[in-house]
């Protein structure tokens, strides 16, 4: 049964090989494949940066920082950052920045659907093209007790919402990623429940933290980490965060996301994050930067309490942090 199935937050540190050691050995692999004329030649590239320049949406970037939203911890270096990622779709494991490569970003379609006005299908291109861009430094924190700090580009999830036009009967977002077992090998796996989903209350939507990711490090955001456009509500766990999404539905009930239906006694709806209230199987007090290999303490909210927990104020009998 696949609940027995080892995942990759269930890896302890200790077994995920060191950045440093593992950059060191692809970049002797690259070195060894590509021969010495070639290697010469060439300034050694990050995996992303090559790509970027071909990304139809890169001259949007970079845009204007929004000084509002600040982290009293450094930006984590862009190569770490998309170089470790989660994306099940492409491996249950941290390196999957190469297979992720398969993903076909144009066309790609976003659909609109369920209770609001009039459903609609955007062009990612004409969507981004409408909306507000700004660049947000945020920290991430994933279930799995490690965190990064880096600098999204995107537009508030506000607008998104604005421009759906919900019906009053709306009370949740669910957000879908694309689906294709051609491109995702993941998605051969049919014990998980593909496509990978996830849900707001509508209130958390409208929220001023919530964010829709469309760039990283002032370029087009990579395959790797969820392009061409991914969810960030930074005082939730990391699995909230969907990534490459085609479809935002207005719905009236609750869903029930991707990790709540593998395993609901670890992972639920709210995922809002606490230092005090344990993973079933691992503490959640402190977490590892994946830069430096620290631990830090885990703040509650993640630290952005300010903007969100009056949200939840009236909130009895919820699982709210798990
Ligand atoms: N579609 C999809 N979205 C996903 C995931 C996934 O496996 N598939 N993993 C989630 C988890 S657990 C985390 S921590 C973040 C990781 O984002 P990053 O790779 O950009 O750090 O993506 C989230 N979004
Ligand atoms: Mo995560």
């Amino acid at each position: 049964m696949f609940v027995h199935r080892r995942r990759g937050w269930e890896i302890h540190d200790s077994q995920i090989t060191p950045e440093s050691v593992f950059l060191q050995r692809r970049q002797l692999a690259k070195v060894l494949a590509a021969g010495p004329i070639l290697t010469a030649a060439l300034p050694v590239l990050g995996p992303t940066s090559a790509l970027a320049a071909t990304d139809p949406s890169a001259s949007l970037y970079p845009v204007k920082r929004n000084l509002k939203y600040k982290v009293d911890r450094p930006l984590t270096p862009e190569r770490i950052a998309t170089t470790y990622n989660n994306f099940y779709e492409f491996g249950s494991h941290k390196r999957i920045y190469q297979t992720a490569q398969r993903l076909k970003l144009r066309p790609w379609m976003i659909t609109i659907d369920g209770a609001v006005e009039r459903p609609m299908k955007f062009d990612i291109d004409d969507l981004l093209k409408r909306m507000p861009l700004e660049e947000r430094v945020y920290a991430h924190r994933c279930v799995e007790a490690w965190s990064m700090v880096v600098p999204w580009s995107g537009f508030s999830l506000k607008a998104l919402v604005d421009l759906a036009k919900p019906l009053g009967k709306a009370k949740y977002l669910v957000m879908q990623s694309f689906q294709d077992p051609k491109v995702a090998p993941g998605q051969r796996q049919t014990w998980y429940p593909w496509p990978y989903t996830e849900g707001l209350t509508m209130f958390e939507a409208v929220n001023e933290l919530s964010f829709v990711v469309t760039g990283l490090y002032g370029k087009p955001v990579p395959k790797q980490n969820g392009a061409p456009l991914r969810l960030a509500v930074p005082w939730k766990y990391g699995f909230k965060h969907v990534k490459s999404i085609v479809r935002f539905h207005f719905a009236e009930k609750r869903p029930i996301s991707f990790w709540e239906k593998l395993q609901r006694r670890e992972y639920g709806f709210w995922a809002n994050v606490n230092p005090k209230v344990d993973h079933p199987r691992w503490s959640q007090a402190s977490e590892r930067d994946i830069a430096t290999g620290k631990r830090i303490p885990t703040k509650i909210w993640n630290g952005y309490g300010d903007y969100v927990a009056s949200m939840y104020a009236s909130l009895k009998g919820e699982k709210l942090f798990m």
